[in-house]
């Protein structure tokens, strides 16, 4: 399944046609922000959804979206610690959804149109059935929100034109970028892709004692892609969104990626730019794509030297922390809170630019240009050596303490044309030798050499669908290790909400042909244990930011920890790539007052995913 992986690991894409659009033509847009308590002194305002027009470029038409306030992307809503929050969201949406969806063959995915010059459809390419019907039915998720469950969005509870969903955001947590955007079931990819996405930024006292650049020197970089449609007989762009899914020969779709990166919801614009610090809060709102950043000028030197990671999906680092060689790479849904010095550019123009190939042959690298001011400024910003003091890494058996549960989640490549997507199985550890199957390789059935005991382990899969049985139930307050394990296909960047976790571990199994090996994907079990894992690739100090939203490999063995403090209910995790998550990669699980567990009865051969 190498064909469908769509892997940040290549260099730079060969240059891309523009489709008649010019670069850097427009400026950037900034959203709106909503300051509800410090402006209005509000603890509850009412969020809008709307049909709207946007402008993705100057030389488009108009572009008909879905959107917050009739904002594309929505405005940013910007909040203290502690202050909480809420939301009504009120969906005012009338119609059927403003894309054209199709599917075709992979040399497609990243063409605009899809009709020939007589509007016949293109060679391969057929209308993805039932979109055109689609209502808007939404549900809002605050991503890397800390709420309780009937307050996070569940995926079922979405509501259909002229109803409100209403919300709590209690804020309590340390100042962060976090987004919100829709999470309706099965059909998420297509509402986010129409435009419900925008950011919700928390603030705090540490975050404000560090004097970072602010005002019109902080700016929001909401990153996506789209594809438009384009005018059969002219074969001129139209402004109308095309989702365009590639399918390969065993029937797997590959997810949505376009030609057009946006920020802002501008293709391709400028900044204009002081020469002196910025930040930058980063946010990968595409449906797939991995964009790795780079800091470009116009020779094509990379100076990403000049570019600090201060923050994660969770918030501050303790320490800024320089780019990773090649570039930072954000999968969908991750932040970054830059920090960028362009002192030293005076008069120069700079491209942040995208790095990673993905499928489908050449596709534009460039995001956005920066125009440096040729004056020289007096900035009174000096980088700090330390920035959240209140950081703490966690670690196995001190800070995560020794009683902890753990759950087990296996990424599966897809297997036959039966199965032609990737799955996600949760996991239950067999410790009664009678429970073992017959024979190995056994369909759902993994076993795995534990790199620190030498033993053999063996895992069943007990749940993979989203309206499965619900298996994963931890008591309010706990702490719990979660292990993602990647046993071949593209890579996952796996999604738990209530919390803000650390990445502990990262191991790796070998791999034969892109899978695990040991794992038969035909029958879909180990036929021989997995080898011990042995060192997977070194964890960047970026990496030990507090997160949601993690990216996982074929062959690693990820562990994150995290408490499930503060908020109780049922929630969801998911792979964030929108098209994983709607095709099944999504599943339940419930925190619950310990009091409360002993009364609850589990169903048959599922509980607590163990304690160790
Ligand atoms: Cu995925």
């Amino acid at each position: 399944m190498t064909d469908v992986i769509i892997e940040p690991t290549h260099a730079l894409a060969p240059v891309a046609p523009n489709y008649g659009l010019t670069k850097f033509l427009d400026p950037l847009r900034i959203p709106p922000v909503i300051r509800p308590h410090s402006w209005w002194h509000q603890d509850e305002i009412t969020i809008n959804m709307t049909t709207a027009q946007a402008r993705l470029h100057s030389q488009l038409p108009v572009t008909a979206v879905w959107a917050y306030e009739g904002q594309f992307p929505g405005p940013t809503i910007e909040v203290r610690s502690g202050k909480r929050l809420r939301v009504a969201w009120s969906n005012d949406i009338e119609g059927t959804i403003p894309l054209v969806a199709v599917q075709g063959p992979i040399a497609e995915a990243n063409l605009p149109g899809y009709r020939d010059v007589n509007g016949n459809l293109r060679p391969g390419v057929s209308l993805f059935d039932g979109v055109a019907e689609l209502p808007a039915w939404t549900v809002v998720h605050l991503h890397g929100a800390m709420t309780n469950g009937g307050n996070d969005g569940w995926a079922h509870n979405a509501t259909l034109h002229g109803h409100t969903q209403r919300t709590e955001y209690p804020n309590g947590q340390q100042a962060t970028t976090m987004w919100y955007h829709d999470h309706a079931m099965a059909v998420t990819r297509f509402n986010v892709h129409a435009g419900l996405a925008g950011m919700y930024l928390i603030r705090d006292d540490e975050e404000e004692g560090l004097h970072l650049p602010f005002g019109e020197r902080e700016i929001p970089l909401i990153l996506t892609d789209r594809n438009l449609d384009t005018d059969p007989a002219t074969q001129a762009l139209t402004g109308q969104l095309l989702f365009k899914a590639a399918v390969v020969g065993s029937g797997a779709m590959i997810p949505f990626t376009g030609p057009f990166n946006l920020v802002n919801g501008v293709i391709w614009p400028h900044l204009d730019v002081d020469a002196r610090w910025y930040r930058f809060r980063v946010l990968n709102s595409a449906n797939s794509r991995f964009f790795r950043l780079n800091l470009i000028d116009e020779a094509g030197a990379t100076h990403n030297d000049a570019v600090r990671i201060i923050g994660t999906d969770g918030g501050l680092l303790p320490a800024p922390a320089g780019l990773p060689a090649g570039g930072l790479t954000l999968a969908p849904a991750e932040r970054a809170d830059l920090l960028i010095d362009f002192s030293r550019f005076k008069g120069q123009h700079l491209r942040l630019t995208n790095a990673a190939v993905p499928v489908g042959g050449a596709v534009e690298p460039d995001l956005m240009e920066f125009r440096v001011e040729s004056r020289e400024r007096h900035d009174p910003f000096t980088l700090p050596d330390k920035l959240s003091t209140s950081y703490v890494r966690l670690e196995h058996g001190t800070t995560v303490p020794e009683d902890h549960d753990h759950v087990f989640v296996a990424l599966v490549p897809p297997g036959s044309a039966a199965e032609a997507h990737p799955q996600m199985w949760e996991l239950r550890e067999i410790t009664d030798q009678a429970e073992l199957p017959d024979h190995f390789p056994a369909r759902g059935f993994l076993q795995l050499k534990d790199p620190s005991t030498g033993q053999t382990r063996t895992f069943e899969k007990v749940a993979s669908l989203f309206d499965d049985t619900t298996t994963f139930f931890i008591d309010h307050e706990r702490w719990a290790m979660w292990n993602l394990i990647h046993l071949g296909g593209p890579t996952h960047p796996i999604h738990i909400h209530m919390s803000q976790f650390q990445l502990l571990t990262r191991r790796a199994f070998p791999l034969t042909q892109g899978n695990a090996t040991g794992f038969d994907v035909a029958v879909g079990g180990t036929a021989q244990p997995l080898d011990p894992p042995g060192a997977g690739r070194p964890i960047e100090r970026y990496e030990e930011g507090w997160k949601d939203t993690f990216q996982v490999q074929a062959g690693e063995w990820v562990t994150v920890a995290g408490q499930f403090a503060g908020a109780t209910g049922e929630f969801m995790y998911h792979c964030h790539i929108l098209d994983h998550e709607d095709e099944g990669m999504m599943r339940p699980f419930v925190v619950h007052p310990p009091e409360v567990a002993k009364f609850h009865v589990h169903p048959e051969g599922s509980g607590h995913g163990g304690h160790s």
